[in-house]
């Protein structure tokens, strides 16, 4: 990773910190720490490798060196932000229009609420984290990309794609960061403002791979008993709008839920 390359984003106060570094555990863990020795602000953490990159509900991320871009944005400032879950999908959007300006088509979509797909396969998981400490807070948003692995553990195989497998060039990760970091900070602030997820609807909306299909959902008590659902869109909060075959609308919160096509991961 060429520190050099991102330094636009500390010049143009995108963030305020930088950290650029070889191997860590997790970058979420170290905003972590960072948060609970006193940083204030927003700084970005990305690293060549991470040897417990982590997925949600204690799953694993593969995070081998060099070939990704496994980042994390933290931000202290978040007595504005209303609702925690709406960023994971303003991350999801960024990402996803960021991987389409490079190609120059709109390849990448949204699989709501966490994953941004390209030919159905997962390209980029997103980790969003609340830390708090008494009366202050953190929100730690875990960025993972796959840019320019040609293979994949036998394990990820059917599920898991890269920049470089979809779109056939091996791309710039500085140029990737640049893009989502700052079109991520811009949606950040116009949430903060409005509270509310209207301003990115139409965009998410017509990104959405999931959106008018049929979908799987599951949860760990397993209290959805009319699957296969239709999925309609999202609110402004964020949840997933989903039709049942009566026809009843249900609204579905990010949390512990999982959900798949009914043909497979999409
Ligand atoms: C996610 O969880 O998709 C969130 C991934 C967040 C990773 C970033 S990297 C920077 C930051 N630091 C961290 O430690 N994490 C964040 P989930 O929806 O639970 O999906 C996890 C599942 O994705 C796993 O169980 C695998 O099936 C699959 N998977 C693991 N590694 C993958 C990879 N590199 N590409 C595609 N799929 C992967």
């Amino acid at each position: 990773m060429d520190r050099e390359k991102l330094k636009s984003l500390t010049e143009n106060s995108v963030i305020d910190k930088l950290y650029v570094e070889e191997e860590v555990t997790s970058t979420n863990d170290v905003a972590k720490s960072m948060s609970r020795e006193g940083f204030k602000g927003r700084a970005l953490i990305v690293s060549e490798l991470q040897t417990k990159g982590r997925g949600r509900l204690g799953r694993n991320w593969s995070s081998p060196a060099g070939t990704g871009i496994w980042m994390s944005l933290l931000d202290t400032d978040t007595e504005n932000l209303v609702n925690i879950p709406g960023i994971t999908l303003l991350a999801g959007l960024a990402v996803a229009e960021a991987l389409n300006s490079l190609s120059g088509e709109e390849c990448a979509r949204i699989k709501w609420p966490n994953d941004v797909v390209i030919n159905g396969k997962k390209v980029c998981g997103i980790l969003t984290e609340l830390i708090s400490s008494g009366t202050e807070s953190t929100v730690i948003i875990g960025i993972g990309i796959n840019a320019s692995m040609d293979e994949f553990p036998e394990e990820l195989k059917d599920k898991a794609t890269s920049v470089f497998l979809e779109i056939g060039q091996k791309p710039e990760r500085e140029k990737i960061i640049t893009g989502v970091v700052t079109k991520l900070t811009e949606y950040i602030s116009a949430y903060k403002i409005t509270g509310s997820l209207g301003f990115a609807m139409d965009r998410y909306h017509s990104l959405m791979v999931n959106k008018g299909k049929e979908v799987i959902l599951s949860s760990a008590n397993g209290d959805f008993y009319d699957n296969p659902y239709i999925a309609t869109g999202i609110d402004e909060e964020g949840n997933l709008l989903v039709e049942d075959k009566s026809g009843t609308v249900h609204t579905v919160q990010s949390g512990e839920i999982s959900v798949r096509g009914v043909l497979g991961y999409v």
